[in-house]
């Protein structure tokens, strides 16, 4: 069995790491245990009932689960827990990304998904948000993510002249 985690991040195809990666470089960036897994809700089903179960034994306490197109994967990871899942619609098709945020936003009533921007905004956002909900019981993450809001509190301050901005 793999190591404790506190967070596990799922995706539909390898295809979806460009995007999903900054998820993972955010819970790098404010210490926290995750892993990253490529499973597809449609191409191997039964390998995503197997590691949501497995992950919730690890302690993972909260899911981010990002999908293109069809985009199922973030409901069906819902439907396997309680714990909070935040999806990530992912844009790799003739509908840039709109199909899947569809998707994902739209679950009917009983099983939310915690629904974020497209792309990579919404990745990022998503190991924030994740972050945030750990930072309820974890004073470490509280301290951590305080700080990474305030160093771009403070990056936003020391930008705040637009014609000294780097050509
Ligand atoms: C979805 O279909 C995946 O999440 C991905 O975004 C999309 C296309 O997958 P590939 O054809 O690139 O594997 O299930």
């Amino acid at each position: 069995m793999a190591g404790a985690i506190d967070v596990g991040i799922v995706m539909g195809s390898a295809s979806d790491w460009t995007a999903m990666q900054a998820a993972s470089n955010i819970l790098d960036e404010l210490g926290i245990a995750h892993e990253c897994k490529v499973l597809s809700a449609h191409r191997s089903p039964h390998a995503v009932v197997d590691w949501v179960e497995d992950a919730s034994k690890r302690g993972a306490k909260v899911f981010i689960a990002g999908a293109g197109m069809a985009a199922a994967l973030p409901g069906v990871v819902a439907a396997l827990t309680h714990l909070p899942v935040l999806g990530v619609p992912l844009d790799g098709s003739a509908l840039q990304g709109l199909d899947a945020l569809l998707a994902i936003v739209q679950m009917p009533k009983g099983i939310p998904v915690g629904t974020l921007a497209i792309g990579k905004h919404g990745a990022l956002n998503a190991a924030l948000l994740a972050a945030s909900i750990l930072s309820l019981s974890d004073a470490k993450v509280r301290e951590r993510l305080l700080a990474y809001r305030a160093a771009q509190t403070q990056q936003v301050l020391d930008n705040a002249d637009p014609t000294k901005q780097s050509k």
